[in-house]
């Protein structure tokens, strides 16, 4: 009997999504220059349907964008992505160093080693989640380009 309620409310929500389907883990922060840093983690998404993360404010950095890198003819280059990126329903995806991440710009002040940035992730239709994130400038990068 339960099964059957839960699939008739899903059924009639097909497109009920909330933030209390996006989960973020092991997000940091890292220095780029006295005036901007980048910020990586990893995001799942438990719901139903996909969520796109289309913007990201801080109230670090006076600007901040979601950005990625891309191969140029061997050069890796970064870019702004202003359309952001899809997180797939029941899936995850990585911001993470040389590929997609956020951008903070204008910082209020440089990130030191330690200090602490709170984000605010729009997810659109799937709502907002804000997360804290620390600077780890001694991190290693897991995989591909330092920023
Ligand atoms: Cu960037």
């Amino acid at each position: 009997m339960k099964t059957t309620l839960y699939a008739v409310i899903a059924a009639a929500l097909p497109f009920a999504a909330s933030a209390a389907d996006i989960t973020v883990h092991d997000a940091y922060l890292r220095s780029s220059s006295p005036m901007s840093g980048a910020g990586f983690m990893q995001i799942d998404n438990t719901g139903a349907a996909d969520c796109q993360l289309s913007a990201v404010s801080s109230p670090a950095a006076g600007k901040a964008e979601l950005h990625t890198h891309i191969d140029e003819n061997g050069m890796m280059k970064m870019v702004h992505v202003p359309e952001g990126f899809t997180i797939p329903a029941g899936g995850s995806f990585m911001l993470e160093r040389g590929g997609p991440h956020v951008m903070l710009m204008d910082l209020v002040a440089p990130l030191a080693q330690g200090d602490e940035a709170t984000l605010t992730l729009d997810f659109g239709d799937c709502g907002q989640v804000e997360v804290t994130a620390a600077v780890d400038n001694d991190r290693k990068p897991e995989a591909g380009a330092g920023h």
